[in-house]
């Protein structure tokens, strides 16, 4: 099959790289992000294809993301949108373990995104689709693509994953509650954080929740509880697995990188504890390297250090 197909919105990053208030100037850096493309980039690493459905502004930062997936090997069906921007994301170092991020996206490429931008044949070659909240809360065109690119996998028989990557800045709770309940219906693999889990359902303790995610839909659910460890919850068992303890650079892209690495193992058909393992293992890399996607592991690298010996 084509490997990963994933839709979303991607944005510029400017990246302060001093540790202190941005009111005071600062040196800046320039990158990208977006949840999907990091678990685009992330699977291809690992040697899965991958395909990333966007729109992207016309400018020199649409210039280099699409440059930028081109080297990583991530095939870009883009659509420039003539009238909006490439997004963008400021992140300002407060202090060395303090980031706070503004975004500027709900006026940019990507809010555009329709149900006319899912190629259907593309979506029923797939081997995987994978979505995520965000398009659900960024409005009503760009729910409606992912609305229906999980109907036409759905229909193709293609698996469907979803991380549910709640943004505070997009909707509140309750509207997300309600936005992401038919997406969680619709899904084979569902990835919630524990506070994410806990919007949803209520309760608290892990495998509650997991219990509540599987009755609404999926057969696989996993809780993921940051430093302290995930559960993966799914028709062969329950596994739990630690973080992997590394020091912490950058914890943005982790969860990204979680899916990354979870759902590179299923695709490769490796079984429940082999999926839970290389997500941890991948998400470590991520948690200990800057940026949102650029630590993401190869394969060789995996292979190389396995275990708890994480480079860093
Ligand atoms: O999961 C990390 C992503 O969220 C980040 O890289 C960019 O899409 C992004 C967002 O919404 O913050």
């Amino acid at each position: 099959g084509l490997g990963l197909v994933t839709i979303g919105q991607t944005m510029a990053v400017i990246r302060s790289r001093t540790e202190r208030p941005l009111e005071h100037g600062a040196r800046l850096g320039l990158s990208f992000a977006g949840a999907e493309t990091n678990v685009a980039i992330g699977m291809r690493r690992l040697g899965i294809p991958a395909t990333w459905i966007g729109h992207l502004g016309p400018d020199a930062l649409a210039d280099m993301i699409r440059r930028e997936l081109r080297a990583e090997g991530v095939q870009a069906r883009v659509r420039v949108d003539p009238d909006r921007p490439t997004g963008l994301i400021l992140s300002e170092q407060r202090t060395s373990g303090t980031t706070r991020i503004w975004y500027y996206r709900k006026d940019a490429a990507g809010v555009g995104l329709s149900a006319a931008d899912v190629d259907g044949t593309l979506v029923a070659a797939a081997s995987l689709l994978h979505v995520t909240g965000i398009l659900l809360c960024l409005g009503p065109g760009p729910a409606e693509a992912v609305t229906h690119a999980v109907e036409l996998a759905r229909a193709a028989g293609v698996p469907v994953s979803v991380d549910l990557n709640y943004r505070s800045a997009l909707a509140t709770p309750e509207e997300f509650a309600q936005l992401a309940r038919p997406l969680i219906a619709a899904a084979d693999i569902v990835f919630a954080t524990a506070d994410e889990a806990a919007l949803l359902t209520g309760l608290q303790d892990p495998a509650d929740m997991a219990k509540a995610l599987h009755a609404a839909g999926p057969p696989t659910v996993v809780i993921k509880s940051g430093a302290d460890g995930s559960l993966l919850s799914c028709p062969d068992g329950r596994f739990r697995r630690d973080a992997i303890a590394v020091r912490v650079v950058d914890t943005v892209g982790a969860g990204d990188a979680f899916a990354a690495g979870f759902l590179a193992a299923f695709l490769a058909g490796h079984d429940a504890e082999q999926q839970i393992d290389q997500a941890v293992r991948v998400a470590g890399f991520s948690v200990a390297s800057d940026g949102d996607w650029e630590g993401l592991p190869s394969a060789a690298e995996l292979v190389l250090h396995s275990g708890k010996d994480v480079l860093r």
